[in-house]
């Protein structure tokens, strides 16, 4: 027998209000703060599309004046859909959902100095006033938090490569398996083991597309040689799929990856990787300054080819996750 959902649960789904009114926490004696911006908040209370951006890629994923000028046209990308962006980053132990630019550029200019904040460093960067750039574990954490369910970035952490003795497992993993968020990216760079991330994704829980292809891809390529475990192919089959892991409650995350455009210098990529990973070995760097470290020297021994592809890729995948959030509105109504 087909159960069949009613408006019950549509009206469900459309408590947004609430979990931005819940959300909502501006107290002096507590350890926390979060601020909506005004803009995120009216869309919360009146349901329309938002997407959420991440802020590790500003202060750790792109050098400047390329993280400022990325995250504002990411912003413009989503807007020109008519979705309200919320950039999300912690702000001198306020957490903020939806920055200006002011703000964005004051990640942007003070870069590394930001602490990369993942769910383990959310209550360390909020008790002691802190700035903190939020990463993909962490936005999703957020997103959640606030009623936000479709969340843009370029790439997701992994599984590193030689995992098996190091146990180096990004917590966008374990923080996917906890939220019913919907992550569109480009798959997972190629620093990282592909297959064994997609092993640790299904352990989570976690739903895994592929849109328009067979394959996985691998960030800088559409190629990774790795079999999708799902092949979407329109807009609205993506938006079906996160309306039913919502009606569902099934408080796990999906991932949809969009191949990046075919890119002229992937070898050249691919040959940097290697050399950056071998050059991490021998600099004895470790834990959560790996995955930035691995982006400089990509970037530096591809003469800023990789970050072109990155800045691009970025993009695309905001237009494709902006019509899913836009396709998912239309369905609640
Ligand atoms: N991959 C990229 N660019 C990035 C990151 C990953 O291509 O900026 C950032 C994201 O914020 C991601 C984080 O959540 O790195 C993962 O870090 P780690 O591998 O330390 O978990
Ligand atoms: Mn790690």
């Amino acid at each position: 027998k087909i159960i069949q959902f009613g408006s019950d649960n549509k009206n469900d789904l459309f408590d947004r209000s609430a979990a931005a009114a819940a959300a909502y926490h501006y107290n002096e004696e507590m350890f926390y703060n979060i601020k909506i911006s005004k803009e995120v908040e009216d869309a919360l209370r009146s349901g329309k599309p938002i997407v959420s951006l991440e802020s590790t890629i500003i202060s750790h994923g792109m050098p400047y004046p390329q993280n400022y000028e990325t995250a504002l046209e990411v912003e413009s990308i989503v807007r020109s859909y008519g979705v309200v962006p919320a950039t999300i980053a912690i702000l001198n132990g306020t957490i903020h959902i939806g920055l200006t630019e002011k703000e964005i550029h004051y990640l942007a200019t003070v870069g590394k100095d930001a602490i990369k904040t993942s769910r383990r460093d959310i209550a360390m960067v909020t008790s002691m006033g802190k700035t903190g750039s939020t990463t993909v574990s962490a936005t999703i954490l957020f997103s959640n938090l606030v009623g936000i369910k479709v969340f843009v970035t370029g790439g997701l952490g992994g599984v590193h490569r030689g995992a098996e003795t190091s146990l180096d497992i990004s917590a966008d993993l374990t923080e996917l398996g906890k939220n019913g968020v919907m992550v569109v990216s480009a798959g997972v760079k190629s620093i990282l083991d592909i297959q064994k991330t997609l092993e640790y994704l299904e352990t989570q829980g976690v739903t895994v597309v592929t849109y328009g292809s067979d394959e996985f891809p691998a960030f800088f390529t559409q190629h990774s040689g790795v079999k999708t475990p799902n092949r979407l192919d329109t807009i609205e089959q993506c938006a079906k799929l996160l309306y039913s892991n919502q009606l569902l409650q099934l408080k796990s995350g999906m991932v949809i990856a969009v191949p990046p455009r075919e890119n002229e210098h992937s070898e050249l990529i691919d040959r940097a990787i290697k050399e950056s990973i071998e050059q991490s070995i021998v600099d004895g760097i470790l834990g959560k300054d790996i995955t930035p470290y691995l982006l400089k020297k990509v970037n530096e021994k591809t003469g800023g080819k990789s970050l072109e592809s990155n800045i691009e890729l970025v993009k695309n995948n905001a237009r494709i996750g902006s019509q899913i959030s836009k396709h998912y509105y239309n369905l609640l109504k």
